[in-house]
């Protein structure tokens, strides 16, 4: 699905801003409500998470519909053109309705959506209402608890909890995941134009040989016309040219991409009235023996685990926390990181292969887990809606050169029902690699369980997995720890495959400091660090650090949590804790590109 761009063929409307809001039943709300303007309504502003934007505690724990409205009309020099209307993500799902009319819904919180609205739009004002569900369940991704589960991070799983006396007073979201549960429309909702016969889809693939680089390149088109691709170099010059819907376009000597070091073209595609420009970068990944190659060359993964959050917003998208985030990762010299657990607003992606950092693009399929006892394969119904967003996530983000490897998922249980899980996620894996035209790398983010056990982590491109040795388990013992690590370390050596952590960290509170490295303390998330990254550095299969996590953030209330996860190497507003300074120093130190054998 192309990003919305304005160009001399295609006009863009934004239609952010303040709306007019309210909360509905659980179970759904009066369609009367999308016939006329809402009443007993509040404001609020689009895009962004509803929960904090307002003092209002029924607003942060509000279960079930809501409604958002506004009016818009459209510019009259419209004229023939096909319109569309175009939602970047709505969280969990959508219904959506103009002048009354159901254009229809969307299931899934992190992916865009859109209508063709040519028929629908009316000369004068326009009104848009958009329904929001905030549930979450075993047929949702991210997953929620259902039946007599415990939440996350409380109880013991499989026996009726005593947890269940919150909802039998007052229904809620019994998240099986730990950050937030933010909702509402938290991405750009956007009106553009395309001409009737219109550039639908752009595939792009790079190859090298030698200084040159191979472009294959498809357009799907729609209505009659000629496809003409222009490829521009950086300074808007033609580097080289094609015609037909698909074919080869060659450049000869090409700027590569590179991590730290961006370069992008752009194709321009032509196809009647209709213009597109793709940007995109050469480059190649490829995993070779127990190396992860850009370029051909050995890749080392220094980042985070991150997540959309930040105060007020929720996790609304925001241009300007993107830019300070892309600034941090640098300031830090790091150079990637996981969109744990959810696809990210498609802006950061832009940014990041702009500033040359890499992507592990993450599904929202975080919380496959039912406890010790119960098969959640057998249990949940995601199957479909699984392949769903591995689809549509591709579809979205496949001419990134920043997108390195897609993620499957994090922490399913692939522990106790090894085979379910093995059978479950193996078919996800080959539709991964059949949907991706540049056949990227595709993994899976195994949790803390006895990985002798799990059957599919191994099995993926890169064994990837969260391990918290030193906090949730030998807890406050570093020696332990190391232990641990080198004994499991041991056990993925023996399987010849590139390894990464893609989680590990500590809860660290700002402002308390120690001179023994306690739990809590920022000492003891730096030496936590340290003594663990020693450990790492001795593998040179071992192909990444991936720290959990960038920043703090929301999380549900609990007793493991106290005002929400705090986990980062920066606060919630983005100020380093000791920890963050460590990282500066030893990953400056480290080249991004670092061959480990040779070493
Ligand atoms: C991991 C999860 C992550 C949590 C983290 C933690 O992948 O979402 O926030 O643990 O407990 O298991 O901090």
């Amino acid at each position: 699905m192309l990003y919305p761009r304005m160009n001399e063929a295609r006009l863009l409307a934004d239609l952010g801003g303040v709306w007019s809001f309210r909360t509905a039943q659980a179970e759904g709300y009066p369609e009367a409500w999308a016939q006329k303007p809402l009443e007993e309504a509040m404001t609020m502003a689009v895009p962004a998470s509803y929960n904090d934007q307002k003092d209002d505690v029924n607003l942060r724990g509000h279960y079930g519909w809501a409604v958002y409205q506004r009016t818009f009309t459209p510019p009259r020099h419209l004229g023939e053109d096909r319109a569309v209307l175009r939602f970047a993500a709505v969280t969990h799902a959508a219904e959506v309705w103009l002048n009354g009319e159901k254009l229809g819904g969307h299931k899934g919180g992190f992916l865009p959506f859109e209508f063709d609205v040519t028929g629908a739009l009316r000369p004068g004002e326009n009104l848009l209402t958009v329904a929001v569900d905030n549930r979450v369940n075993y047929a949702t991704l991210p997953v929620g608890n259902e039946g007599t589960i415990a939440f996350f991070g409380s109880d013991n799983p499989g026996i009726p909890s005593i947890e269940l006396a919150k909802t039998r007073c007052r229904p809620q979201n019994r998240p099986n995941f730990d950050f937030f549960n933010y909702a509402g429309i938290t991405r750009p909702v956007r009106l553009y134009t395309t001409p009737r016969d219109y550039i639908e889809d752009i595939t792009l693939v790079t190859d090298l040989a030698g200084t040159d680089a191979l472009v294959r390149y498809s357009v799907k088109t729609a209505g009659e016309g000629t496809v003409r691709v222009t490829v521009l170099d950086e300074t808007g010059a033609t580097a080289a040219q094609a015609e037909g819907p698909s074919g080869q376009i060659v450049i000869p000597h090409a700027r590569l991409w590179e991590p730290g070091n961006a370069y992008l073209y752009r194709a321009r595609v032509t196809f009647g009235q209709d213009v597109y420009e793709q940007p995109f970068g050469v480059r190649t990944v490829q995993v070779e023996g127990t190396k992860f190659l850009i370029n051909g060359k050995p890749f080392y993964f220094k980042g985070f685990g991150k997540h959309e959050d930040s105060f007020f917003r929720g996790r609304g998208m925001d241009e300007c926390l993107n830019v300070k985030d892309v600034s941090l990762i640098r300031w830090m010299g790091a150079n990637s990181f996981r969109t744990s657990h959810y696809p990210y607003a498609e802006e950061m992606y832009d940014l990041c292969d702009r500033e040359g950092i890499v992507v592990i693009d993450e599904t929202p399929a975080v919380g496959i887990g039912a406890g010790p006892d119960r098969d959640p394969y057998a249990l949940m119904r995601i199957r479909e809606h699984h392949e769903e967003v591995i689809r549509d996530m591709i579809d979205r983000d496949k001419n990134h050169p920043c997108v390195v490897m897609w993620s499957l998922a994090n922490e399913p249980d692939t522990e106790h029902f090894p085979q379910s899980a093995y059978d479950y996620f193996r078919p996800l894996y080959d539709l991964a690699h059949a949907l991706d035209p540049q056949n990227r790398p595709v993994t899976l983010v195994a949790c803390q369980n006895d990985y002798t056990k799990d059957l599919i982590t191994r099995t993926m491109d890169v064994c990837c997995f969260n391990r918290y040795y030193g906090w949730y388990n030998l807890s406050g013992d570093l020696d332990a720890a190391c232990d641990a690590w080198n004994t499991e370390l041991d056990f993925w050596q023996s399987l010849g495959k590139p390894v990464m952590v893609t989680e590990y960290g500590t809860d660290t509170y700002p402002g308390i400091h120690n001179v023994n490295a306690e739990m809590f303390s920022e000492e003891f998330q730096a030496e936590y660090y340290r003594r663990i990254n020693e450990v790492f550095d001795r593998r040179p299969f071992f192909i990444g650090e991936h720290v959990w996590n960038f920043a703090d953030f929301a999380t549900i209330q609990g007793p493991m949590r106290v005002d929400g996860n705090k986990k980062g190497l920066l606060t919630r507003d983005r100020r380093p804790k000791l920890a963050a300074h460590s990282f500066r120093r030893r990953w400056r130190e480290i080249p991004d590109f670092w061959d480990k054998g040779r070493d």
